[in-house]
C-alpha cells in the first residue's frame, strides 16, 4: 500500500460547512488524529490529504478540505484551495447536519454535479436528531447518519460507508488501467524501451514506465525491457515480431527509426495522455503549433515540482525543438505543480507533461479549464513526435479514440 502512488488512489473529497465535523469523520475513519478537531469555525485551512486500503475499495485518499461558508478575508485564501479540490475529487462526502439544507449545501451539489462528480451525504448525528428523510431523500439516495465520536459504532459505520462509496464509484475509476485494454490485448508482446541516460534517476525507473509494466502483466500480456541502445539487437532476436514496442518521447524518433514499419509503436507520455484526458482535443492542440505566430506565448505545464536538469524536457528541448520547427521566436513560460497561472487566457497554446502525479480527475479538470478559456491543449509526447516527423506513426495504435 505504502508503494501505490497517490495518483492511482481514489480521491474522496470531504465537504460541507465549517464547523460540521469534516475533520472528525476523516480522523473517525482513518482511526488517527489526521486533521485537527475544534469548535472553532475554520480550523482547517490547507486541505488534509490522507491515503489508506479501504478494501474492497482499495487505496483511497481522504482529502479533509476547509469549509466555504466563512466570509473573512482569511476564507478567501481557504476557498481558493477548497475549489481546488473539486477539480481532483473522484467522489465526494458532504458532511451535513441533520435537517439542514442550505443554500451552501445546494451550491455545492450543484458545483459537484457540474463536475459529474457522486456525492454520499454523511449527517453528523451528533446531537442525536432523528433524521428527517424526507429532506434528504430528495437529494440523494446515498446517504448514512453517524455521530463521529461513537467508538463503538466504528466498524458498523465503515461498512456502510465503504460499500455506498464503492456504489457511487464509476467502474472506469476502479479499474482504472493505462489503456491497456485498447492497445494491448492478453499475451501479446510489448518491448518497453527505457533510456538511463544522465537524466534518468538513479537505481530506479520512473513512475508512468513502472505503472506500465504492471498495466501490461495485470492484463496477462508479455513485457520486455530494454534501453534503445540494445533495441535493435533486441528485435533481431525475436522469432515473431513484438505487437507493441513503447518509448519514452525523447528516444521517438530513434526509436522509430529502427522499429520495422510492421511493428506499432507509440509512447508511454502518449499512452498515459490518451488514458487520462481526451487525445482528440490534444490533437487539436497540434494543429495549433502549425499556426503559431512570431511573440505567441506558450505555456508548458507541468503536474508536480521538480529540480530541472541542464537539459529539461520542458524548460530546453522542447522549446528548442518547437522553435526550430517553426524557424522563428515563440515565448515559453513554465509552471510547475497544481495550479495554472491566472492568465491562462494569454497563452496561444498549452503543453501539459503525461501528468504522472496527479489523478484522472485532475488531468481531465486541467485540461477543460484550457479548453473553456479558449486555449488549445496538447501534449509532451505528441509534439515531441510532431517535431520529430512520427506522429501518425505513434497515434496510430489510437486511432479508434481520435475523432476526426
Ligand atoms: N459531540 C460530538 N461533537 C462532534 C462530532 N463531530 C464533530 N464534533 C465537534 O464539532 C466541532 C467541529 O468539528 P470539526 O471536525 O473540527 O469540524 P470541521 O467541519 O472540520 O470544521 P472546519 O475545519 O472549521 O471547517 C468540534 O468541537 C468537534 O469535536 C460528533 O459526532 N459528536
Ligand atoms: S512533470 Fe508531469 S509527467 Fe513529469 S513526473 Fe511530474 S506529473 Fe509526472
Ligand atoms: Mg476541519
Amino acid at each position: 500500500m505504502i508503494q501505490t502512488p497517490k495518483s492511482l488512489t481514489l480521491h474522496i473529497g470531504i465537504f460541507g460547512r465549517t464547523n460540521v465535523g469534516k475533520s472528525t469523520l476523516v480522523n473517525y475513519i482513518t482511526d488517527q488524529k489526521t486533521s485537527i478537531v475544534s469548535s472553532v469555525p475554520g480550523t482547517t485551512t490547507d486541505s488534509v490529504f490522507k491515503t489508506m486500503e479501504l478494501l474492497p475499495i482499495g487505496p483511497v485518499t481522504l482529502i479533509d478540505t476547509a469549509g466555504l461558508d466563512d466570509k473573512s478575508m482569511l476564507a478567501k485564501e481557504r476557498i481558493e484551495k477548497t475549489n481546488h479540490i473539486f477539480t481532483m475529487a473522484d467522489v465526494a462526502v458532504i458532511v451535513a447536519e441533520a435537517n439542514e439544507w442550505t443554500e451552501y449545501e445546494k451550491n455545492l451539489m450543484a458545483e459537484l454535479s457540474s463536475r459529474k462528480t457522486p456525492v454520499m451525504i454523511l449527517v453528523n448525528n451528533y446531537k442525536n436528531i432523528e433524521l428527517n428523510n424526507k429532506f434528504i431523500s430528495e437529494i440523494s439516495k446515498y446517504k448514512y447518519q453517524v455521530s463521529s465520536i461513537a467508538k463503538g459504532q466504528r466498524d458498523a459505520f465503515l461498512n456502510e460507508f465503504k460499500k455506498i462509496i464503492f456504489e457511487i464509484t464509476p467502474d472506469e475509476i476502479l479499474n482504472n488501467l493505462p489503456l491497456t485494454d485498447v492497445i494491448i490485448k492478453k499475451y501479446q508482446t510489448v518491448v518497453l524501451v527505457v533510456p538511463i541516460d544522465l537524466g534518468a534517476p538513479k537505481g530506479r525507473i520512473i513512475l508512468p514506465q513502472v505503472q506500465m509494466i504492471r498495466a501490461i502483466l495485470d492484463i496477462n500480456a508479455i513485457a520486455l525491457i530494454v534501453k534503445d541502445s540494445e533495441l535493435k539487437q533486441c528485435l533481431d532476436n525475436f522469432k515473431m515480431p513484438p505487437d507493441l514496442v513503447i518509448c519514452d518521447s525523447q528516444v521517438v524518433k530513434k526509436v522509430t527509426d529502427i522499429v520495422p514499419k510492421n511493428i506499432k509503436v507509440t509512447t508511454f507520455s502518449i499512452i498515459f495522455t490518451a488514458n487520462r484526458a481526451d487525445i482528440s482535443e490534444m490533437m487539436n492542440g497540434i494543429e495549433k503549433i502549425k499556426n503559431l505566430k512570431p511573440g505567441d506565448k506558450i505555456l508548458i505545464a507541468e503536474a508536480c515540482t521538480h529540480h530541472a536538469s541542464t537539459d529539461d524536457i520542458g524548460r530546453i528541448k522542447i522549446p528548442n525543438l518547437v522553435k526550430k520547427y517553426l524557424g522563428f521566436d515563440v515565448h515559453f513560460d513554465v509552471t510547475a505543480g497544481q495550479e495554472y497561472p491566472k492568465n491562462i487566457k494569454d497563452y496561444a497554446l498549452v503543453i501539459h507533461c503525461g501528468g504522472c502525479m496527479i489523478n484522472k480527475k485532475q488531468m481531465v479538470s486541467r485540461m477543460n479549464y484550457a479548453v473553456e478559456n479558449n486555449v488549445p491543449v496538447t501534449n509532451y509526447g505528441i509534439v515531441l513526435s510532431f517535431v520529430n516527423g512520427v506522429l501518425e506513426r505513434v497515434m496510430e495504435p489510437f486511432k479508434s479514440l481520435i475523432l476526426k
